[in-house]
Order: C-alpha cells, then sequence, then structure tokens
C-alpha cells in the first residue's frame, strides 16, 4: 500500500474504503496502516511496533498470529470450506456447540450461531419475543435496553442501544416498543472507585418503574452489557445486576446478557455472567469466540427457552431464523482451536489473577492533569477525561493519536480512552501500556 499523500493531501488508493466508524478524512489525510501482528504486537506498515491496548477491538483475547488457529483454518479451507446448516449439518458446529455449552454458565447449553456481536444481539431478541409467543403471550413484543448500552448496529441492536450518536442519524427507524433504563455511570458519586462502584444498585428499581409504566405483560426482554464497553467502559454498581434478575424474574421478563466484549476471560471468568453470580436467559457473544480470527457470533439460551420452541409437527422449522454462515466450518474450526487455547494456557480466568496489578496501574493515573475518573474491573481499564470546553472528545481523540505514535494502541471514545488488552499480557507490559498513557495524557493540554 502506497500511502503517499498527494499535494493536496488525500491519498487516492485510500478512497474506495468506506470506514467504519471512522473519522474517515482524517484517517485517509494521516492514515494509521497496521501490516502484521505476533503476541502482544502491531507492526506498521512503515515497521513500527505497536503495544496492543485493546486486543485488536476487544477480541484477539490469546494475542496474535496464533499458528494453532491458522493451523486449524487451513486445515478446514483443504478439507470443506463451505457446508449448509439449513436442514443439513457439519460435526464440528456440533461439536463446538458441545465445547461451548461445558464452559457457559449453569443452564445456557443451547447454543445459536451467528457471524457477529450485531447479529447475535438481533437473534436473541427475537428469540426473546418468539421464546413468549411460544407460550402463549405474543403481546410481550416490548424490550428494554439502556442508555450508553451498546449492541451493534443492526435495526435491533442499534434500537435497545444508548448511544446517541448510534442513533441519532437514524431518525425514527427504530423498532417500535422500546424503552431504556438509566445507564449507571455517576461519576460524582463514585469517581476512582476500585473495580465495581459500591452506589447504585438501586438504577436497577428503575426497571420497576418502566414495568409499572408499561405493564409487564407487554415485555419481552431486558438487554444489558453486564460491563459496557463502547459507552467508555461503565461498570455495574454492586448488586445491581442481581437485582435486575429478580426483577425479571418477578415479572417473566427475560434477561439478556450482551457479553460479546466480556465473553472468553475479559473479566476473570469465562463470562461476566458467571463473575457475578448472575445467570441470565441469553447471553450474546461474538469477538473472543475465534480470537478475532474469523468472524463468528453465538448466542447461548437457557435450555427451557430451546425446548419451549420444540413442539408442533415434527418436521416443521420450529425457529424461522439463521444466517448462511451459522456455523461456518471454519469458522467452528477457529473457535475450537480457539478454546483449546484458552483452556490449555488458563486464559479464561487468567485476568482474576492480573486484575490486582491492573487495578493498581490504571490507579496509578490518578492525580494527573484532566482526569477525572478511572474504572477498573478485570482486564478492563477505563480513563475519563475532562473534555475542552465546547470541544467534546478532541483531548480524547488527540491522547488516542499520541498514543499510537508512541507505539501504545487505545480505543478512544470521546474523552474516555478504553484498554483492554490480549490476556496474555505481562505485568512489565501493563506498565508499558499505563505508563506511556500517563507521559501522553501529562503532556496533552
Ligand atoms: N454488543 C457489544 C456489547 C459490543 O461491544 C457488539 C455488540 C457488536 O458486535 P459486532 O461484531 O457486530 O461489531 C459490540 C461491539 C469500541 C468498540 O468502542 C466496541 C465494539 C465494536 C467496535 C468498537 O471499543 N463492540
Amino acid at each position: 500500500m502506497n500511502a503517499q499523500l498527494t499535494a493536496a493531501g488525500t491519498n487516492p488508493e485510500l478512497d474506495a474504503f468506506w470506514m467504519p466508524f471512522t473519522a474517515n478524512r482524517q484517517f485517509k489525510a494521516h492514515p494509521r496502516l497496521l501490516a502484521r501482528a505476533q503476541g502482544m504486537y502491531y507492526w506498521t506498515a512503515d515497521g513500527r511496533q505497536v503495544l496492543d491496548g485493546v486486543a485488536g477491538l476487544w477480541c484477539v483475547n490469546a494475542g496474535h498470529g496464533r499458528s494453532e488457529i491458522t493451523e486449524a483454518v487451513t486445515k478446514q479451507l483443504t478439507t470443506m470450506e463451505f457446508a449448509p446448516t439449513f436442514q443439513m449439518g457439519h460435526p464440528i458446529a456440533f461439536e463446538l456447540a458441545n465445547r461451548l455449552a461445558k464452559i457457559a454458565p449453569p443452564g445456557l447449553d443451547r447454543i445459536f450461531f451467528a457471524n457477529s456481536g450485531s447479529e447475535s444481539v438481533d437473534t436473541a431478541l427475537k428469540i426473546a419475543i418468539a421464546y413468549h409467543r411460544a407460550r402463549g403471550a405474543a403481546q410481550r413484543t416490548r424490550l428494554i435496553g439502556r442508555e450508553k448500552g451498546y449492541h451493534g448496529v443492526g435495526f435491533g441492536g442499534m434500537s435497545v442501544g444508548g448511544m446517541v450518536n448510534n442513533r441519532k442519524f437514524f431518525g425514527s427507524s427504530m423498532l417500535p416498543g422500546v424503552d431504556h433504563l438509566p445507564h449507571t455511570l455517576d461519576i460524582e458519586r463514585n469517581a476512582f472507585s476500585r473495580g465495581l462502584p459500591q452506589w447504585g444498585a438501586q438504577f436497577a428499581n428503575e426497571l420497576e418503574r418502566l414495568i409499572a409504566l408499561h405493564d409487564a405483560s407487554t415485555i419481552a426482554a431486558v438487554i444489558v452489557e453486564p460491563v459496557s464497553g463502547s459507552a467508555g467502559v461503565v461498570l455495574p454498581p454492586v448488586g445491581y445486576l442481581k437485582r435486575l434478575r429478580e426483577i425479571c424474574d418477578k415479572h417473566d421478563i427475560l434477561l439478556i446478557f450482551d457479553e460479546v466484549i466480556t465473553g472468553f476471560g475479559r473479566v476473570g471468568k469465562p463470562f461476566a455472567a458467571q463473575a457475578f453470580d448472575v445467570t441470565p436467559d441469553l447471553m450474546t457473544t461474538a469477538k473472543g469466540l475465534t480470537n478475532g480470527a474469523i468472524p463468528m457470533g453465538a448466542v447461548f439460551s437457557q435450555r427451557k427457552i430451546y425446548d419451549a420452541f420444540m413442539q408442533g409437527p415434527e418436521n416443521s422449522i420450529e425457529l424461522f431464523h439463521g444466517y448462511t454462515y451459522s456455523a461456518h466450518p471454519v469458522a467452528c474450526a477457529a473457535a475450537l482451536a480457539t478454546l483449546d487455547i484458552y483452556v490449555k494456557e488458563g486464559l479464561l480466568t487468567r485476568a482474576a489473577s492480573l486484575s490486582a496489578h491492573w487495578e493498581n496501574a490504571v490507579h496509578s493515573l490518578r492525580g494527573l492533569p484532566h482526569v477525572i475518573d478511572l474504572r477498573n474491573y478485570g482486564l478492563i481499564g477505563a480513563v475519563e477525561m475532562e473534555p475542552r470546553q465546547g470541544k467534546p472528545g478532541a483531548r480524547g481523540f488527540d491522547v488516542f493519536l499520541k498514543c499510537f505514535e508512541r507505539g501504545v494502541m487505545v480505543r478512544q471514545t470521546g474523552d474516555t480512552i478504553a484498554m483492554a488488552p490480549p490476556l496474555i499480557i505481562e505485568p512489565a507490559q501493563i506498565e508499558h501500556l499505563v505508563e506511556t498513557l500517563g507521559q501522553v495524557i501529562r503532556e496533552t493540554a
């Protein structure tokens, strides 16, 4: 790739790719091209080494360049590159579902495959609505999301999501019958909490208010991220998720955990449901499922939900939903090899043993200029900075760019910097990541 700029400051070679969630003009004027990756590092097209502080995009949990995954994918491509899963099957799809069921939270042992987090979310929302219908409660179609929530970019995920920019450009093209819980970020009371904030379990009681408003008989499901990532790392206050679970149980409403970023070891257990000891009815995953190597998503369902569909004539389709690439053989092969690595290297729980070190490192940034909050849980960290007057997000973007120049890749959302490194990170690399970020914050006005 010739990243030369023309005199006009543009590069025609970069024009055709309309980049997702990207400031296209800024990027194309100042490209940041990654060319190679191994272990904890990327290398840029011009040969600079960059520490990966965000596991690609919260997905490369076992680190880059895992030859076991490459081999499994290559073998599958040469054996059978594709097989349909509509009225047909192939063995490793079943093997993968069984393997996933074994590490799942209690009872979540029926698995539906998709190709991304967004597809997993839309699948889970559709299953929730169809489940109630299958039980004779067809009026339960309402979905409850949460402010600041991110559930991908499908129409379902967008509608239950609560990040304003992801919604406002798309007018009224949202699902009808959606409401939102308040988010749980309360910097005034909880700033600089180590781990989960103590204050705020009562935010869950707002669900009772929404139920009183809409009536439980109209509500199919509540969907939340146990820990929100995209919104800049918002943590559940102690007791909050348990309270949501109790209220959902009381009113026969399904609880969906979107574990697209928290799944596969990010919070020190295979899934956040286990870390918080709260079991949802449906759980959406993607990202870490294949270590980011091949797109794949998986929805974990309680057996009772699956069983509710298994009625009617035996040769009739029970759920009119699926993707051509559901349980794609190459993705299944990548996922199986990934699970092998996770188990062999203890990566599904490694974040728990590193989290005290991680917490201290993240909180060492306390007192730096403009830092108004620090948040951490498992191997997730966030630094929230005060916005510049009238220029929200500008400081965050500058810090992100400077970190990258200094050889550290982090994620920026507004004026929050998020970190979620591969779970293979070593303590010295944690130091390097956080110290570099600290230096950059000090130097950024
Ligand atoms: N749910 C959650 C909780 C997510 O974090 C999705 C669904 C959608 O997944 P797909 O595979 O359709 O992108 C996500 C994705 C960030 C960032 O801001 C986070 C995501 C994607 C891109 C950037 O760091 N999460």
